[in-house]
């Protein structure tokens, strides 16, 4: 039985603990928040006797293999640094780290530990999108050569994640860069990147709309866009929709989780709704679905001693876009990821 503590008891985190109660050989033994009401919620929720307010304390009394750090991007550096001197494994929220000097620290502290190191970087893992993902790479449609995924809503986040009304950056670091990883489990790494970005409601801080081109070593052009100022009747949240052309067909994910394949001549429609589970709720319910994917992802990477795919170091290439789009938008001009 592989034994789990977790940190960070918020808005998201009741997720990964509703999926680490249905994952076979998983135990949730211990949690931490440093806000007492949490905590002790959470805890009686779910039935965990052993709750910590301190991370460090939790650390010190150990007995649990893997740490799921389920904290906003502030606090992830030193809980990994602990993670580290702990010598567990660790999964972390997305965004990984504030800086790619932050997150590259954090990749070599895991990385001499022997230990794996998984970003929770699960929208790749929503069902819909991963049979996009397989049918592309069976060959489905050819050769890619263009791209789009796409995410436009109106719906209020910032009821339930209020900080996301506060930051200097909002929509990349908070959902583009999950769009962003979409795109390379489609269509790989990235050599250049442009981006533009507006922020459309003044009630925030930061950027509620970014639209971003990439060109991917393999040759796609792809267009990664995203809003949260898009108001309209039918409602797609949390939908992340794409398109690819390839030389043999095409494929589109609509809304509705409606899935067609197109060849000359024939199309092939697919109803790709992800289940619902017994703990989830309409409209989240394809996020929440990935949760419990990407935890058992872990689960089965450690049983098989292999990397998961969203590794701390595949991360950085993702995290590098973030980065990159920001830059790109601030001074108008293409980047390369890979020179930052
Ligand atoms: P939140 O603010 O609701 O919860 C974070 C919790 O962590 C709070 O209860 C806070 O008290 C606690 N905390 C912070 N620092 C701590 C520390 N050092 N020690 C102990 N407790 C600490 O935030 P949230 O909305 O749950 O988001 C958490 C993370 O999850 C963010 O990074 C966010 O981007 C991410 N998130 C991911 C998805 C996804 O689909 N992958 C969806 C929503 C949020
Ligand atoms: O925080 C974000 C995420 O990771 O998925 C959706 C979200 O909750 C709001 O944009």
């Amino acid at each position: 039985m592989l034994r789990i503590a977790l940190i960070g008891c918020g808005f998201f985190a009741r997720n990964q603990m509703f999926a680490w109660r249905d994952i076979e050989g998983a135990e949730l033994v211990a949690i931490c928040d440093q806000d007492p009401a949490r905590l002790a919620r959470a805890g009686e929720e779910f039935g965990i006797a052993r709750r910590y307010s301190d991370a460090a304390a939790l650390f010190a009394a150990g007995g649990f293999d893997i740490v799921d750090i389920a904290t906003t991007v502030g606090s992830h550096h030193a809980l990994v640094a602990q993670a580290a001197q702990a010598g567990v494994h660790v999964i972390c929220q997305k965004p990984f780290a504030r800086s790619l000097t932050e997150a590259r620290e954090m990749v070599d502290m895991i990385e001499k530990t022997g230990k794996l190191l998984m970003v929770h970087e699960n929208f790749r893992w929503q069902s819909a999108v991963r049979r996009v993902i397989d049918l592309l790479r069976a060959g489905e449609i050819g050769e890619a050569f263009f791209g789009r995924i796409s995410f436009r809503s109106g719906y209020d986040v910032y009821s339930g994640q209020p900080y996301l009304a506060e930051g200097e950056r909002f929509i990349i670091e908070d959902l583009g860069i999950h769009l962003l990883d979409i795109a390379r489990a489609l269509f790989g790494d990235v050599s250049r990147i442009s981006a533009t970005t507006r922020r459309v409601n003044p009630a925030i801080r930061g950027e509620d709309v970014a639209t971003m081109q990439l060109l991917h070593l393999g040759g796609v052009t792809s267009v990664v866009d995203c809003s949260y100022a898009t108001r309209r009747q039918d409602e797609t949240f949390p939908q992340s929709l794409i398109e690819i052309d390839g030389t043999l067909g095409s494929l589109r994910l609509d809304a509705g989780y409606r899935l067609t394949l197109s060849r000359p001549g024939a199309a092939r429609q697919e109803d790709v709704s992800p289940p619902l589970l017994e703990w989830a709720e309409r409209p989240w319910h394809n996020i929440q679905e990935s949760v419990q994917l990407i935890q058992q992802h872990f689960i089965d990477c450690l049983h098989r001693g292999e990397a998961p795919e969203t590794s701390g170091r595949d991360n950085l290439q993702t995290f590098a876009l973030v980065e990159a789009a920001y830059l790109s938008a601030r001074e108008g001009r293409a980047l390369a990821p890979d020179s930052l």
